[in-house]
């Protein structure tokens, strides 16, 4: 009888990582995840995931590795006999590229080109799949509204330079060795489990300790920005279809709709009930809280809430992003199930009970636990 089939994922300890480590875990997978050394735990995401290594038929395992390293992607690959890898690991902030462009490139770029090699060396070409995490970053300055699989690209950060590399590489590959890889051309995807310096999260983390008293002020960049948002559980499972299809092919994922950044932190206040004015703007220069509402808000009517601050500008900005997902809807049957006002709930109720935690050890130290008392 044929074993689980097994997956590889590089980036295991991120956002996407930890939703897909748990789907393809759900579907009867074995799963190995590449993990890189640090200093501190990095595996929050997917310590609920953990087997212990010495029980029998441990289907989650973690490796050590680093994708600017291919002696070692050779060896988990040998090791593992993957009959997917999905390529989720990357310097993944924009503005971050900028300050690491050298690394970023590596890590990004070369990193997908050190995994399809590992495949071709190993002779996996006919048992391995690869998916590639692609992005809407490559359509930059935007040529075409809305965006889908042969808008024309024009990167404009460093990260999007590298990830256009990966692109063409996992394309190549395809090409010249008849791999079956593919690449997922992404929009922005978020949840709980975001990291905390992407907008999204900054803004639902930083509004919800505003309103308990734990921070006075959310500074933002550009606030006009605009972009695609969903939610990446659902995201994953179209990383996991694109690998199950007769023919590899290259999917835009995306909602259809479009919101501002702006407009994303007044759902996120809409949600926590209370109302936000913003830096120039309201009854007086600086922008005040206008009314407050609702048992959570704390926060006092003349509280700053969000000013501009010029240091999250980057040097070439992508104002807007909109993705067509038509072709995945057509070929795949695939559609987002969440909205972004779902999905702003979800990210506010989590940020709201971890700021609870932090306001009551704040007010209460360790006696906020002690029940017995
Ligand atoms: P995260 O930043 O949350 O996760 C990135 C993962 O990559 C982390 O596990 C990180 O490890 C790991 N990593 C970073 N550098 C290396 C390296 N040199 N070697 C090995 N591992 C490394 O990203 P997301 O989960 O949000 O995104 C997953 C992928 O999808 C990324 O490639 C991203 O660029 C791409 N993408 C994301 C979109 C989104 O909106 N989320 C949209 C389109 C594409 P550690 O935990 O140690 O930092
Ligand atoms: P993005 O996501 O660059 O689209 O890349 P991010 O959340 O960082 O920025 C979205 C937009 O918000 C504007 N912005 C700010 N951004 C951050 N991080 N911090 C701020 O304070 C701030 N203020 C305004 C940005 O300028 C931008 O326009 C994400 C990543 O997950 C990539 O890996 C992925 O490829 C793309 O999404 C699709």
């Amino acid at each position: 009888m044929a074993g689980p089939k097994v997956a590889l994922i590089t980036g295991v300890t991120g956002q996407d990582g930890a939703y897909l480590a748990e789907l393809l875990l759900d579907k009867g997978y074995e799963v190995h995840g590449i993990k890189r050394r640090s200093s501190l735990f990095n595996t929050d995401r997917v310590d609920h995931l953990y087997q212990d290594p010495h029980v029998d038929h441990q289907r989650f395992k973690l490796h050590y590795g680093d994708l600017t390293d291919s002696t070692n992607l050779i060896r988990i690959i040998q090791q593992v006999q993957p009959d997917e890898i999905y390529n989720l690991a990357a310097m993944s902030h924009v503005a971050v590229s900028f300050e690491t462009p050298e690394y970023t490139a590596n890590a990004d770029g070369i990193g997908t080109l050190r995994i399809l090699e590992a495949i071709r060396i190993l002779g996996l070409e006919k048992k391995t799949r690869f998916y590639q995490a692609s992005t809407s970053e490559l359509y930059g300055l935007v040529q075409e509204i809305p965006q889908k699989e042969t808008t024309p690209f024009y990167p404009r950060s460093p990260y999007a330079v590298a990830k256009m590399y990966a692109y063409w590489i996992t394309v190549n590959y395809r090409e010249a060795y008849g791999l079956y890889a593919c690449n997922g051309i992404l929009f922005n995807h978020e949840s709980p489990l975001r990291g905390e310096t992407f907008v999204t999260r900054k803004i639902t983390r930083a509004i919800t300790r505003i309103s308990l008293g734990l921070q006075d002020c959310l500074y933002l960049g550009n606030m006009s920005a605009l972009r695609d948002w969903g939610h990446a559980k659902d995201y994953v499972e179209m990383q996991w279809l694109m690998l199950q299809q007769e023919q590899p092919e290259d999917f835009v994922i995306a909602t259809g709709v479009q919101y501002s950044v702006r407009q994303f932190v007044e759902f996120a206040a809409q949600e926590l009930g209370i109302t936000v004015a913003f830096e120039g703007e309201g009854v007086n220069e600086i922008g005040v809280v206008k009314s407050v509402s609702g048992d959570k808000a704390r926060c006092k009517v003349g509280d700053v809430i969000v000013r501009v601050d010029p240091r999250y500008f980057r040097p070439t900005e992508v104002e807007t992003l909109l993705g067509d997902p038509s072709k995945a809807k057509a070929k795949l049957g695939w559609e987002p199930k969440t909205t972004l006002k779902e999905l702003v709930a979800e990210m506010v109720q989590a940020d709201y009970t971890a700021a609870r935690r932090d306001s009551l050890v704040k007010i209460a130290g360790f006696q906020a636990y002690d029940y017995n008392e």
